[in-house]
């Protein structure tokens, strides 16, 4: 007896340095399984670091100090628990998109969605399994702008037995297509706050008169230059690949990313776009790449000299490197497609592909640099050609399990619009009013509180109402002439379906205030694109040419500029699911709503209750 004190003792040290480790060593991989699946720990330290780009050095909030976030890889079938604790002064939530967190939606992180946000001081602990997905995804920050700098690439594998459906590449590399705005971010941060910084300073007056210092900074002349004045936030200053700008900037050659590659080999190139409000074209000169996967989900290979891709997309492509070592370099380039009326970041950003040669032959010594070109920023036709070419697989061993009929039909338009200038203020929005952004002419208002949790416990009061419009409440010429009332109405509305409902969803452009692309992006599921096209989309004639065959498998669908996107989804997954226009700007001025599939009847069609460490508001 005496000898099981010490022995205890030593199992409990034992445990704690075993468990301490996994924290320390965040890809330590536990088995928890006797098959293939493994449990993998991760810690996020959310935490303030100091950043140097474009000669600025800014204080900016990271995921353990690093700019761009570090990777969090998986295999298919893998479980990821995230220890998030947050040491900075902002909230935050993260976001594992595209993640389709079957049952846990209490982990899908969207703050006021699915989550309070994490404050400062606070943990929460994401825990979440990967089911039938395999490819790239990506982390980021889900509350205000903060994914300016909270993201990270998310890596799944496939299966330990389990092979690529195409030659396996000799290199994977991940490229992270973002924007920096480091300039006038100290700005869009204020904007963010500016809010909650005036009702404060009501409060305060009300007790006490201030020196005035704080009025010297002028933070009401911040908040008239953006969202009290509805006029659109300060744009990028630069675009980047991994973070880093290179030689198309100003002090920026020293921070361009190189791609080293070997003559005669094949790399699998996992692309992200993490920019806040921008589609970029990509591509390298002199080289081919081949599609194969999009958004975790493979598709049938395709050749392409320039990809398009949308903020949250993810998109694999593999590069076969020339046979021999040329004597030249070559610019990997990307700038945005952008066909909206307000400003933009219409710079170029550029990185290198550079091969190997043998250091002391010196006939590589200079070599020429050839430069890929680019479509017009505005070629919204290669968009609709390029988007088209995505089909999935569709074979026996990843099917494409698309809805054939339908049990309920949705209409949503995307469009922005406006809301009154509140009296005994200016407004630099169209026409003196603020910009917003609306589906079905619903401008979604965050609630206070998550909408998950007043789901879940039945309070739904003064929470949101479940009257979200299936269609337009005033059908109008939607590509035409815009109608001359472009106020939006504002609200938390969400839309309810039971459980396993089959949704055939059309998101139809407008015209209001400029027609735009919008890359809708749906948490919790996949849809399948069955049909797309430019104008008024026709519910007589267009559905005859949807494709139910092999449609393309993604989490973010662009809507076209001027056009209609279809999309059928199967409502299998029970809980609260944001649905939003993935452009942050759109996103912040209202293009958002939520879906709620109810449980369904069987024990594993229930979402489960929340986890203890749950943030509260
Ligand atoms: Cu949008």
């Amino acid at each position: 007896m005496a000898t099981s004190i010490p022995l205890s003792q030593t199992i409990l040290v034992a445990f704690l340095i075993v468990t301490s480790c996994i924290w320390m060593f965040p890809q330590v991989a536990v088995a928890t399984s006797k098959h293939t699946s493994v449990t993998r720990h991760y810690k996020f330290n959310i935490r303030l670091k100091n950043v140097t780009r474009l000669c600025h050095t800014k204080s900016m909030v990271t995921v353990n100090g690093k700019f761009p976030g570090p990777r969090v890889v998986a295999r298919e079938g893998d479980r990821i628990i995230v220890k998030v604790v947050n040491h900075a002064p902002n909230n935050i939530s993260i976001h594992w998109h595209g993640i389709r967190q079957l049952q846990s939606g209490w982990a899908d992180g969207p703050a006021y969605i699915t989550q309070c946000p994490i404050q400062t001081g606070q943990s929460y602990v994401y825990n979440f399994t990967v089911v039938g997905q395999r490819g790239t995804l990506l982390w980021h920050a889900h509350f205000q702008w903060l994914r300016a700098t909270v993201y990270g690439p998310l890596i799944i594998l496939p299966r330990h037995n389990a092979s690529y459906p195409f030659a396996k590449p000799y290199k994977e590399v991940t490229i992270m297509l973002g924007n920096l705005s480091f300039i006038s971010s100290n700005l869009i941060e204020s904007f963010c706050h500016a809010i909650l910084l005036i009702n404060m300073i009501k409060k305060i007056w009300q007790i006490i008169i201030t020196t005035g210092e704080w009025f010297n900074a002028d933070p009401e002349a911040i908040i008239n230059q953006s969202l009290q004045t509805g006029n659109g936030p300060n744009v990028s200053e630069a675009y980047t690949f991994n973070g880093l700008p290179g030689p198309t900037y100003n002090c920026s050659a020293k921070d361009t990313y190189k791609l080293k590659v070997k003559p005669g080999k094949a790399y699998m190139l996992r692309l992200i776009n993490t920019a806040l409000n921008d589609e970029l074209f990509f591509s390298i000169a002199n080289h081919t790449l081949t599609v194969v996967e999009a958004d975790a989900t493979y598709v049938k290979p395709f050749e392409t000299n320039i990809l398009v891709i949308a903020p949250g997309q993810t998109t694999n492509v593999l590069l076969k490197t020339n046979p021999n070592p040329p004597n030249a370099s070559f610019f990997m380039l990307a700038r945005p497609y952008f066909t909206g009326m307000g400003t933009f970041d219409n710079s170029t950003v550029a990185a290198i592909l550079e091969y190997e040669t043998p250091s002391q032959d010196n006939s590589f010594r200079n070599r020429t640099l050839f430069k890929p070109s680019l479509p017009a920023i505005n070629a919204t036709n290669f968009v609709a050609n390029f988007s088209s070419k995505f089909r999935s697989l569709a074979n026996a061993q990843f099917p494409a399990n698309v809805p054939q009929t339908v049990d309920k039909r949705f209409f949503f338009t995307v469009s922005l619009g406006a809301n009154p200038c509140p009296k005994n203020q200016t407004c630099q929005g169209p026409n003196g009013t603020k910009f917003a952004a609306a589906v079905n002419n619903v401008s979604f208002a965050l609630p206070s509180t998550a909408l998950l949790q007043s789901y879940f416990f039945a309070k739904s009061k003064g929470v949101y109402t479940a009257d979200f419009p299936q269609f337009p409440l005033h059908p109008f010429n939607y590509t035409g002439t815009p109608p001359n009332n472009t106020f939006v109405s504002n609200g938390t509305k969400a839309l309810v379906i039971p459980f396993n409902t089959s949704v055939e969803l059309v998101l139809q452009d407008t015209s209001i205030l400029g027609a735009e692309s919008h890359p809708l992006h749906l948490h919790g599921y996949n849809v399948y694109v069955v049909g797309q096209g430019f104008g008024n989309f026709d519910p007589k004639n267009d559905p005859a040419k949807f494709n139910l065959i092999d449609p393309v498998e993604r989490n973010t669908v662009g809507v076209p500029s001027g056009g209609w996107v279809a999309i059928r989804f199967l409502a299998d997954n029970p809980g609260v699911w944001f649905m939003h226009c993935h452009f942050d700007v759109h996103l912040s001025w209202g293009l958002r709503m939520a879906w709620i599939v109810l449980d369904g009847e069987l024990p594993n069609q229930k979402l489960p209750p929340p986890p203890s460490d749950l943030p509260k508001c």
